[in-house]
């Protein structure tokens, strides 16, 4: 995985081993295109935008469904995208169930049943209260939608709270023909346990993935943030939880290496980052954390977006390899 100017869009999509491109960019700024291949997730970077880019291996097929279910895929990966508006299912509950059932039905038809990653991206997403919540409500829906399954076979997952005020579910998705390894993370409880005080139904979701062996794929690392046990740490002080989010993501890199010992144990040019971060009057002292914090060859994008506690105020996905 790259980061990529926007202006180098048409010439990525030109690219026939190109998988899939994410544009970071909410509104008419952004660049357009109808390939299927390409996803515009409507959040604001904070400083250049940037496009993320995944390469396969070979020539990549592509397509969209009637419904709009956009894929990719080149024989051994493929990604998927589904965009949902909540006014058509009847909410944010049912927007989730309907994207992760629709889903998981594609996935075995097209020939790739396992997933790895997933990313989700809702509006509001700490709106209402209680169990109200959306983000607690996603959270039902999207259980709903997978039904029964082994928690050990989640995938890896980041849902964040878009600020752009638009009522559209955007879900997309990285599959494989072969089962990877979901990993978790011994500072963190796993999230499918987390207890009821969270909300009715526990998140759906692996803290980290490492593909099959021999698969191209660096390690996969969920959003992650300054959660320890299951609870959240330093809710008034962004910094120190930069700090645990990154002592948690050394933990899962930790945790990873047991598996996969070529695997390096720091951050490096093989690493990408994207970091969330709920007040964007903070980014620039997040910006100098991450600088003193990551080597300079380490490539991340700042997103101004909202996490989905409300006492969590960084959050930090990407890939490592
Ligand atoms: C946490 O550790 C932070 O619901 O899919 C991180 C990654 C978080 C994925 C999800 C939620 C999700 O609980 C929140």
């Amino acid at each position: 995985m790259d980061y990529a100017d926007p202006a180098q869009l048409p010439a990525l999509l030109a690219d026939p081993q190109v998988l899939a491109v994410f544009g970071f960019q909410a509104g008419d700024g952004a660049p357009a295109s109808d390939d299927p291949r390409y996803l515009q997730v409507g959040l604001q970077p904070e400083g250049e935008a940037r496009l993320e880019v995944w390469r396969g291996a070979g020539t990549v097929r592509s397509g969209r469904e009637a419904d709009g279910l956009a894929w990719a895929s080149d024989g051994a990966l493929m990604f998927g995208a589904l965009q949902i508006a909540e006014s058509r299912h009847g909410g944010i509950l049912e927007a989730g169930a309907h994207a992760y059932a629709r889903l998981l039905s594609a996935l075995p038809q097209q020939g790739y049943p396992h997933l790895l990653r997933i990313w989700n991206y809702l509006d509001a997403i700490t709106e209402g209260e209680g169990d109200d919540e959306r983000y607690r409500q996603f959270c039902i829906g999207r259980a709903r939608g997978i039904g029964t399954i082994d928690v050990g076979t989640l995938p890896a997952a980041t849902a964040i709270g878009r600020l752009d005020g638009v009522r559209v579910l955007q879900v997309y998705w990285l599959a494989a023909r072969v089962p990877g390894t979901p990993l978790e993370n011994p500072r963190q409880v796993s999230a499918w346990r987390y207890p009821r005080q969270y909300g009715p139904q526990s998140p759906s979701f692996a803290r980290g993935m490492l593909a099959a062996p021999g698969s191209a794929l660096p390690l996969l690392l969920s959003g992650t943030a300054s959660v320890v046990g299951h609870a959240t740490l330093h809710g008034e002080d962004t910094l120190r939880q930069l700090e645990e989010t990154f002592a948690n993501l050394d933990a899962l890199v930790g945790t990873a290496r047991a598996r996969l010992p070529a695997l390096p144990a720091h951050f490096g040019a093989g690493s990408r980052l994207k970091v969330y971060v709920r007040d964007a009057a903070e980014i620039p002292a997040i910006r100098q954390a991450l600088a003193r914090h990551l080597p300079p060859e380490v490539p991340y994008i700042v997103l101004h977006a909202e996490v989905c506690r409300r006492d969590l105020r960084v959050e930090i996905d990407g890939v490592h390899g």
